[in-house]
């Protein structure tokens, strides 16, 4: 009896650990990401994808955690931004996460006291030259806040195609940008002067899974739930 119970119980425990992984892995799948733990990864700051290049500072503690990185304002007249490396971009296909993901990162700034707006903004080749963006309200002060974008319409992505004027984007659009990624921009300067700075840590481009592997996982977890009554 006493053995039956500890086989039962270890049986128990390993097909828990089994469907706290698989629970893990459906719960997000990580497309891009980078920590600034070691070293700034490659990314740079500029005012776009021509822009002048400028250096961004890694920093290896302060962040969430462990390294980040930050921007100081190099420019009077210009509008930085941080720019992915092109080793988080890879092939730039992340369509398994339109309409089904999105992207979040931890950001902040210190500068001025007025609303000032976040931007993130994808550039594609999408239909020639195409750049897709959202916006929200910036939050000022010493930390950090967690910001997340899903690529879908709850996001009020905007989106501007060969120079047309700036529209709504279509669940097509997103789909269309996110295949053929060249850039993702971050806010780095948000106010027209030199006066102070952002910082940056794991931005993260993912995908989360469709609504069957969540069901799927429901009745593992029913199963799990009756063996445990027995
Ligand atoms: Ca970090």
């Amino acid at each position: 009896m006493t053995h039956n119970t500890n086989t039962n119980t270890t049986a128990m425990i390993a097909a828990l650990a089994v469907l706290s992984t698989l629970s893990a892995t459906a719960s997000a799948a990580t497309l891009a990401i980078s920590t600034f733990d070691t070293g700034d990864e490659g990314w740079i700051s500029q005012r776009g994808p021509t822009g002048s290049p400028y250096t961004v500072n890694w920093n290896p503690t302060g962040g969430v955690p462990t390294g980040h990185i930050n921007y100081w304002d190099h420019t009077s007249y210009d509008y930085e931004f941080f720019s992915a490396s092109s080793s988080f971009l890879g092939s730039g296909d992340f369509s398994q996460a339109a309409g089904n993901g999105g992207v979040s990162f931890d950001w902040g700034t210190d500068m001025g006291s007025a609303s000032q707006m976040l931007q993130i903004a994808f550039t594609s080749t999408y239909l020639g030259s195409t750049v897709l963006w959202t916006e929200t309200p910036a939050t000022i002060g010493p930390g950090w806040t967690n910001y997340d974008f899903a690529f879908d319409s709850t996001a009020s992505w905007m989106i501007e195609i060969n120079g047309a004027p700036v529209v709504a984007a279509t669940s097509a659009d997103i789909s269309g940008v996110l295949a053929v990624v060249n850039g993702m921009f971050i806010t780095a300067d948000t106010v027209d002067g030199m006066d102070g700075n952002c910082w940056l840590d794991n931005p993260m481009i993912y995908s989360v899974p469709a609504p069957g592997a969540f069901a799927l996982l429901g009745l593992a977890g029913i199963a799990g739930t009756r063996r445990r009554r027995r």
